[in-house]
């Protein structure tokens, strides 16, 4: 049998989070005098938490004390999260419930490999938490995209070796990540952008099931 295992992102990939994060970081960052806009907002994609908060503030020329700093993260984060309360099966992107359900009909291994703390919770809202035979998020990492190991822990979990996995991704270090992991890599989004993948699709309506056959039997 050809049990591959299928590692999706999260956000950008599954659902379009970034405009919550967008919203939430933008508020704090008028909150302390920062100016902060959509075109850097593009480079926190795939970017932990902890890591977005000290680009915004080199971006904005800023320092602050430890305590100032945990302070922030948790207004963002409650901020963000009046926002994913919000969620519903609505905001499932475009084919991503066909896609899996293939998958799992086909008996693949599906993971999450997401660098968000909150995506059990939006796995959740969204009705998809039990789509995943394994999750691995923000909570099991110690360090972020580019460094490969949420994939590789998701292969871990799925028991599957990582040159028998395939992951989807919207972010560069996501792609890179994925690369570094030995896996086949697969870009969600702009082709130019997504030049280090192995392959790129605009969304998953562009993402046939004869191509995922191909991948389940590829070697
Ligand atoms: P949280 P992904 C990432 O999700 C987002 O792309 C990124 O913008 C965010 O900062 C990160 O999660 C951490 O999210 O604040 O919820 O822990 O694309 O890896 O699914
Ligand atoms: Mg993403």
């Amino acid at each position: 049998m050809n049990k591959k295992g299928f590692i999706f992102d999260l956000d950008g990939v599954i659902v379009d989070t970034a405009k919550y994060h967008f919203l939430a970081w933008q508020k704090l960052a008028k909150s302390i005098d920062v100016d902060f806009t959509e075109a850097e907002n593009e480079q926190l994609k795939g970017v932990s938490r902890v890591k977005s908060l000290e680009k915004i503030l080199e971006w904005g020329n800023k320092s602050i004390s430890e305590d100032e700093f945990m302070k922030l993260m948790a207004l963002k984060n409650n901020d963000y999260l009046s926002y994913i309360n919000e969620m519903d099966e609505n905001e499932i992107l475009p084919d991503v419930s066909r896609v899996l359900n293939f998958l799992i009909d086909a008996n693949q291994g599906i993971s999450l490999g997401s660098a968000s703390k909150n995506a059990r919770t939006i796995l959740k809202k969204v009705n998809l938490y039990n789509s995943f035979e394994a999750i691995v998020d923000g909570n099991d990492v110690i360090k972020g995209k580019p460094n490969p190991e949420v994939f590789l822990k998701a292969a871990k979990a799925l028991n599957i070796s990582p040159d028998d996995c395939i992951v989807f991704e919207d972010s560069v270090a996501g792609i890179q990540a994925a690369n570094a992991a030995n896996m086949i890599s697969i870009g969600v989004g702009e082709k130019d952008v997504l030049n280090q993948a192995n392959y790129v699709f605009k969304d998953f309506t562009e993402l046939e099931n004869s191509f995922l056959n191909k991948l389940i039997k590829n070697k």
